[in-house]
Formats: C-alpha cells, sequence, structure tokens
C-alpha cells in the first residue's frame, strides 16, 4: 500500500482508510491506494464486507483539480471504480466533512453510504464548467429521480446530511463522532442479513417514470434560462440527466463522457476551474511570514449604521461575533437596527433561519450613540460618510478610545488609508476591510494594507475575512484599490462610445451579450442618473437628462423610457438629448459598430487598467484583479475575469486594439504582448 492508504481487518470487516491531505482529492496517489486496497480485500477470505473511510477534515472531496490538463498517472478513476462495483462484498461510504465531485460518484459506486450529520454531499462539477464525469449524471437519478438530480447536478450546492437521507442520496445517519464504529457496525449487519447486492446503477424505478418525456429537459432549461445564459455545463449536464432515462446504463456512461469531454477542453470550463484556486490564491500574501499569528478577533464596534454599517455588522452577528453598532443620532441608530432585524425577519419568512436564530444574533447587537462605547473591542469597522475630513476625525477619535493593540479598519471604498492613519498613534494598526454593497451578501472583501499596516493586523484581517466567509484580495493603498478602479473604464468608454453612433441599446445589449447581467445605461436609469451624477459641476450628459427630468427608471425615464411596468424601450427624447451633448462636445457622430467592437472598447481599457494596477504593486496578482471584478462586479465567471479573458483573447490584440481607440496601453501589457507571455497562463 503507498502512504495514502491504510488496510486494516476488524470482525470480518475490510476496512480502507485513505489519508490524502488537505482534501483527500483523487490523485494519482489515492487511486493507487484505492486499488491497491480493494483488490487486496476481494482477495481475502477473511473479508466479509468493506468499509471505506478517510482521514482528515473530509471524505474525498473530488477529482485532484490540480492535475486536469496533464498526463494522469496510475489508474484512472474508472478502473478503480469498476473493482469497487464488480466486487462481490458489500461495500460501505463512511461519509464526514464533504464528499463532493468525484467523491461523491465514488460514494455511489460504493453500494451503501453512511454519513455524520455534520457531513454534505453534493456533485458541484458545474461551478468548474463540468459535470459529473464518472457516473455521476447516470447513477444519481437512479436514487433520486429526474427532477431531483436537474437541481442537484445544475446546481452544484452541496446538501447536508439530514436532507440526503431524506432524497436517498445516503442510506444512514452514524452518530456524530462515531463514523468508524457506525459504519463497521452497518457492513456488519448487512453481512448478517445476507441478501443480494443491490447496485446503483441496477436500479430503474427512480428513471422509469420519465422515460420518453423529453419535454422535461426542454421546460427545465426554458425556465433555467436566465441563470443558465452564457455557461454550457448546465446543457450538457441536462443532456447526460436525460440518457440517465432514455439509454442502457452504459450507453448513457458513453454519453457522459462525450458531455464530460466537450466541457473538459472548453474555454469556460478553463476559466472556472482556473477561478476557483483564484479565490483560494487571494488569501495568500507573498511576503507575509507564514507563522504570522493572527491576533484575536472576539468583539467588533462598526461606526455608522447606515446600508454599509448594517451589513458589515450582519456579517459579524453571523458569524456568532458581538457587534457595537454606534451612530451619532438615536432616530439614525434605531433606523439602522430596525433594517438588521428586518433582513433577518426576511431571511426567517423564507424559511432559511430560525426565529430563535434571529433573536440570537440581535442579543449579539449592542446599539450605542458614543464612540466611548467601542473603547474595549478588539476591530473597530469605520463605515461613515466618504469624506476624507469625516473619516479623519472618527480616527483620531478613535485613536484615544479604542484599547491598546485594537484594530482600526476603515471601510473607505477610495481614500488613501495612509491619510487616514496618519491621524492616528498606531497606523500599524490601521488597515481597510472594503466590503461591496449589499455588505452582508457580497463575498468579496479588498483587504486595503496600508503602508504602515502590520504583518499581525494584515494576518488578522485574512483571518476576519474567512471567519465572515468572505473571500479576501490584498490590494495596496490607490485610488480604488482594486475592483472599483479596473471596472471604472467601462462606464466611462461608454459614456464616450454613446456620442458617436452606437446607442445606448446597441452598447447595452453588446454587454449583455458578453455576459453581464445589465448593460451601463440600463444600469444608469435602474441606480437613478441624478445618483450617479451627484457632485459634477461641469456639464455631462446624465446631468442633461436630469435637467429635463429623466432620472431613470424611478421618475420621467432616463436613456430609456420605460412603462409602467418599468419595461424599457428606445427614447427619442434621449437620443436627441445625446445628439446635441455630442454636438456640445464635438463629437462626430460615425454610425453604429458591431457588438464585437463595442465589447472591446468597453472592455479593453479594463484589461488596460488591470495591468497598471499590477505593474504599481496595488495588487499582487492577476488572478486577484479577476476575482474581484467577478465578485464585484458580476464579470461572468465563464470568462475567467478580465486578466484570464486577456490571454483569450491574445494580448497582441488587445494592445492593437487599445492604440486603435487613442489609448497608450500599459507598460507591462506591451510587454507581455511583445514576449508572447500572458497574465494568467502560468
Ligand atoms: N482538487 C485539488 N485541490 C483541492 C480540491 C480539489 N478537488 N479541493 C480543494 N482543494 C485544495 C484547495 O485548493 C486548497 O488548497 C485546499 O484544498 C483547501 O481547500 C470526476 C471531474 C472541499 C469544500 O469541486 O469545494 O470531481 O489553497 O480552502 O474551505 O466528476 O475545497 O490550501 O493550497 O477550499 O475547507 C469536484 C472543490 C472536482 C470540490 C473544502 N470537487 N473543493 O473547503 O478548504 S471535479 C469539487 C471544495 C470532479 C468528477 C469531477 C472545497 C472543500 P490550498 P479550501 P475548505
Amino acid at each position: 500500500m503507498n502512504q495514502v492508504g491504510t488496510t486494516e481487518v476488524v470482525d470480518g470487516i475490510g476496512i480502507l482508510t485513505i489519508d490524502y491531505p488537505p482534501v483527500n482529492a483523487l490523485s494519482v496517489h489515492t487511486r493507487i491506494a484505492l486499488d491497491e486496497g480493494f483488490r487486496q480485500f476481494a482477495a481475502d477470505d477473511s473479508v466479509k464486507a468493506i468499509v471505506l473511510i478517510c482521514a482528515g477534515r473530509t471524505f474525498i472531496a473530488g477529482a485532484d483539480i490540480s492535475e486536469f490538463g496533464k498526463a494522469m498517472g496510475g489508474p484512472n478513476l474508472q478502473e478503480v471504480f469498476d473493482i469497487i462495483e464488480g466486487g462481490t462484498k458489500p461495500v460501505v461510504a463512511a461519509i464526514h466533512g464533504t464528499a463532493l465531485g468525484g467523491g461523491y460518484e465514488l460514494a455511489l459506486i460504493c453500494h451503501y453510504r453512511i454519513a455524520v450529520p455534520s457531513a454534505k454531499v453534493g456533485l458541484p462539477e458545474v461551478a468548474l464548467g463540468l459535470l459529473p464525469g464518472a457516473g455521476g449524471t447516470q447513477r444519481l437519478p437512479r436514487i433520486v429521480g429526474i427532477p431531483a438530480a436537474l437541481d442537484l447536478i445544475t446546481g452544484g450546492a452541496p446538501v447536508p446530511a439530514k436532507k440526503a437521507l431524506e432524497l436517498g442520496m445516503i442510506d444512514a445517519l452514524a452518530e456524530e463522532g462515531k463514523l468508524r464504529e457506525d459504519a463497521i457496525a452497518f457492513a456488519q449487519k448487512l453481512v448478517a442479513e445476507g441478501g443480494p447486492l443491490l447496485r446503483v446503477r441496477d436500479r430503474q424505478d427512480k428513471v422509469e417514470p420519465y422515460r420518453g418525456k423529453p419535454e422535461i429537459y426542454t421546460e427545465y432549461l426554458k425556465k433555467n434560462a436566465r441563470a443558465f445564459r452564457g455557461f454550457k455545463a448546465p446543457f450538457n449536464i441536462v443532456k447526460a440527466i436525460e440518457a440517465a432515462a432514455e439509454l442502457p446504463f452504459e450507453q448513457g456512461i458513453e454519453r457522459e463522457r462525450d458531455l464530460f469531454g466537450e466541457l473538459m477542453t472548453s474555454t469556460e470550463s478553463a476559466a472556472q476551474r482556473y477561478y476557483f484556486f483564484a479565490e483560494r490564491e487571494g488569501a495568500k500574501v507573498p511576503d507575509l511570514p507564514k507563522d504570522t499569528a493572527a491576533l484575536p478577533v472576539q468583539s467588533v464596534g462598526v461606526i455608522g449604521a447606515g446600508t454599509m454599517g448594517g451589513g458589515i455588522t450582519m456579517n459579524f452577528l453571523n458569524a456568532g461575533i458581538p457587534v457595537t453598532l454606534v451612530e451619532r443620532e438615536q432616530a439614525a441608530l434605531d433606523r439602522g437596527v430596525g433594517v438588521i432585524r428586518r433582513n433577518y425577519e426576511n431571511t426567517a419568512a423564507k424559511g432559511r433561519m430560525t426565529a430563535e436564530q434571529v433573536e440570537q444574533r440581535m442579543t449579539l447587537l449592542t446599539p450605542a450613540l458614543e464612540l466611548d462605547a467601542l473603547k474595549d473591542v478588539d476591530l473597530v469597522i469605520e463605515a461613515v460618510f466618504e469624506d476624507m475630513g469625516i473619516k479623519k476625525d472618527v480616527f483620531g477619535k478613535l485613536d484615544k478610545i479604542a484599547k491598546p493593540g485594537a484594530i482600526l479598519a476603515s471601510n473607505t471604498s477610495f481614500l488613501d488609508l495612509d491619510e487616514i492613519a496618519s491621524v492616528t498613534s498606531r497606523p500599524e494598526n490601521v488597515v481597510g476591510l472594503h466590503f461591496f454593497s449589499p455588505a452582508n451578501v457580497m463575498r468579496l472583501l479588498e483587504i486595503v494594507r496600508g503602508a504602515k499596516t502590520s504583518d499581525a493586523v494584515l494576518a488578522t484581517a485574512l483571518k476576519v475575512a474567512r471567519t465572515i466567509s468572505k473571500v479576501p484580495v490584498v490590494s495596496r493603498v490607490g485610488p480604488g484599490f482594486i475592483a472599483n478602479r479596473v471596472m471604472s473604464p467601462r462606464s466611462r468608454q461608454a459614456m464616450e462610445l454613446v456620442l458617436e453612433g452606437p446607442t445606448p441599446q446597441d452598447i447595452d445589449q453588446a454587454i449583455y451579450g458578453y455576459g453581464f447581467a445589465m448593460g451601463p445605461f440600463a444600469m444608469g436609469d435602474l441606480v437613478g442618473l441624478d445618483v450617479i451624477g451627484r457632485g459634477s459641476n461641469e456639464r455631462t450628459l446624465n446631468g442633461d437628462l436630469v435637467k429635463l427630468g429623466r432620472l431613470g427608471q424611478k421618475q420621467g425615464g432616463g436613456f430609456y423610457d420605460y412603462d409602467d411596468k418599468r419595461v424599457a424601450s428606445p427614447s427619442p427624447v434621449a437620443a436627441q438629448v445625446i445628439a446635441d451633448y455630442a454636438t456640445f462636445k464635438g463629437v462626430e457622430n460615425k454610425g453604429p459598430q458591431s457588438a464585437e467592437a463595442i465589447v472591446a472598447r468597453l472592455l479593453y481599457p479594463v484589461i488596460n487598467e488591470g495591468a497598471k494596477v499590477l505593474e504599481k504593486g496595488v495588487a499582487i496578482r492577476a488572478s486577484d484583479i479577476d476575482v474581484a471584478c467577478i465578485l464585484g462586479y458580476n464579470w461572468p465567471v465563464y470568462t475567467g475575469g478580465p486578466m484570464f479573458w486577456a490571454d483569450t483573447v491574445g494580448l497582441p490584440k488587445v494592445v492593437e486594439g487599445l492604440r486603435a481607440m487613442g489609448i497608450e496601453p500599459a507598460k507591462l501589457l506591451v510587454e507581455k504582448a511583445a514576449s508572447g507571455g500572458s497574465f494568467t497562463r502560468g
């Protein structure tokens, strides 16, 4: 046995333990261990049944994604699965942690599945732009039926053990902490009962009722058209599940293999597999010593009970960390606390929370009117108005109130953190925690590392991100940090381009077609043109529309006209305002442009800004920029984000396109284009 697998026999039960940290992925070492272990037990007459169990944090969590695209050594998954499924002795999968993807497919190959209540099982391959390629699309429908399989596999969410038991995804629950004993007992009971060995692949009762009904799949795709738009995997998943109902098992497996192969070689899957690791890279800071200890954060203070302050507060309440929420006026404080309570009550109304969980969270919240209330907290997060004077005033006062060692964080989305830190006696304890609205929902957290932010405070910020289930990217100080800065050229270019001929709907349709949920003009009308243009004294296109009472969807239309159901239509009035403004700016109408040209005009400058953020050292790596744009601005994940997409387009083409627009490409971009380099291809 290689060191990944250990075998033992206890009262006639063969126990194969897999131990391949961190998540027992189905690497070549794991496959060899499985192959050797099951062959050994098959040949051992003293073994009457087999338990497959894992050491460490989880049962097998899937194929080893880092192996994809490389030569796969050792026995392949199918060979290993055939040994297990072709055996004559009952096999019990003993599950803890998360049995996902190939891990759960392996559990489906076993004859039975037992799990502890804290375990989860699922087939999340869709998040990698793939489908379960080791029989999951053929076996799971045979257990849960076609409709449930469609949701489970196109959704990809892990299913908690209790629910999995109800669905039939597992056969029994073990007692928490007693998985090994209960799995052995379960296996011994099987031996004592004898009876036929029922393989999942042989079951028909759950797929029979759906045979010969192609409308199930067309209806399903129609119902989910919006969610599946632009992705490839969901469509292939539905085809594979249809095969489970329509074809004999072996042919269904062949169909699954073909559909899997199409996805594995697609750009979409390459982008989504890249993104899987990119999300995890963001927490790695090369020059932060690995053994840097994080400071304790057992209590938090939030200053500002507005939209951001309230959302930020909820993150910590959700993690069971008490929060003192400070606001200057009672009315604003009451409003802020009321919004938090209402948010939780709405979640409870949807059945995603219980009433007592609402109360638990609310008891962790202490409203206060004085900054003094923050004198004992470990971390203070300032979320006041985005004005340097106000922030400096707050930090100056905080510095005198907060206890020694307390971390002072700003939620600023733009301002110079070092300048804020300069008014305190503890700049090493000042850090930026830039949340995105709504802060309790958006997973992105930009951690802004000031010039003097200490390693311990940075390590603490990274740990806080994990504690409140955020995805961190670390930014140095710079205007707009990463996401806001890199994405700002998109709207700027749109406002310029709309003067040159393409209409708002041409531009919005092109950007929608690329994969964004909404184009910049529809977004402007939604947010409110008076909000977007606020603070600008010079004449702007938005301002011209606002002067006509065209504030957007909320009042009088904006770039579009809206009916009483807020359905948009092209606006002759807006067209005239645009033409007048173009004349005022001396911009010539050059007529319409192709969708491809519009996408390049709006998004190549985003790539260029990303290159600048990299060369200035504001972002650590290109993939952090992709994570920031995907999570912060809903950049379509199946393109990999601006920097991955730049490599897909080809950097020389991006450079040429920028120059054609009269935009000077960033030095780093030109260098990489000239040297055949890439941002994200290793
Ligand atoms: N392959 C390789 N490395 C993996 C991995 C995997 N499947 N899953 C996690 N890691 C690494 C991860 O990069 C990180 O590394 C460390 O493990 C801890 O991960 C044939 C084709 C299991 C729920 O999609 O969802 O099976 O950063 O930080 O928060 O049909 O990892 O420490 O160096 O996420 O506790 C299907 C993906 C694969 C599961 C644990 N399986 N993983 O979460 O830790 S495709 C998945 C997860 C497949 C078959 C198909 C999560 C987790 P490092 P982590 P975590």
